[in-house]
């Protein structure tokens, strides 16, 4: 029985413990791990588990591994940020992160996403493209009923 306690003593303690040990771990970015983006990309946000220390570092790679120059990279809380001075064209790109930890631990990853600069077009301009065509045809039809009110009737 005491052996039991203190089983469940230790696991509780593990799991309490488990989050304050653990290092800065990437938990999120834009663009996302695998991504294929639609568009121009300017800046990256890595998000990570827990809060950072300054000191880290976010280099980017244009298709095999040529450095895209202009990367400045920024530190708040958890979150890194990567301004990038050019948008990036069409193309695969590596993400390679080196973060500080508010523990003082580093951690590092890499990790790719592609740019295809193919906009999506907005629902709204889709929306537009049908509708002022279906009113200048309708604008037509009036015009014609108020010029010669009485010629077809
Ligand atoms: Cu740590």
């Amino acid at each position: 029985m005491k052996a039991a306690r203190a089983f469940v003593i230790a696991a509780l303690a593990a799991v309490v413990a488990g989050p304050v040990l653990a290092h800065s771990e990437l938990a999120s970015a834009v663009p996302a791990p695998g991504a294929t983006v639609a568009g121009t990309v300017s800046v990256l946000t890595l998000t990570f588990s827990r809060a950072l220390a300054a000191g880290g570092d976010v280099d980017l790679f244009a298709g095999a591994f040529q450095a895209v120059p202009g990367v400045t990279t920024t530190t708040s809380e958890n979150v890194l940020s990567a301004r990038l001075a050019e948008p990036l064209g069409l193309g695969t790109y590596t993400v390679q992160w080196v973060a500080i930890g508010a523990d003082g631990h580093p951690t590092a990853g890499s990790y790719q996403f592609a740019v295809t600069n193919r906009p999506a077009r907005p629902l709204w301009q889709w929306a537009l493209l049908l509708v002022i065509p279906a009113m200048v045809a309708a604008g037509g039809l009036v015009w014609r009923r108020i010029r010669r009110p009485s010629a077809d009737l």
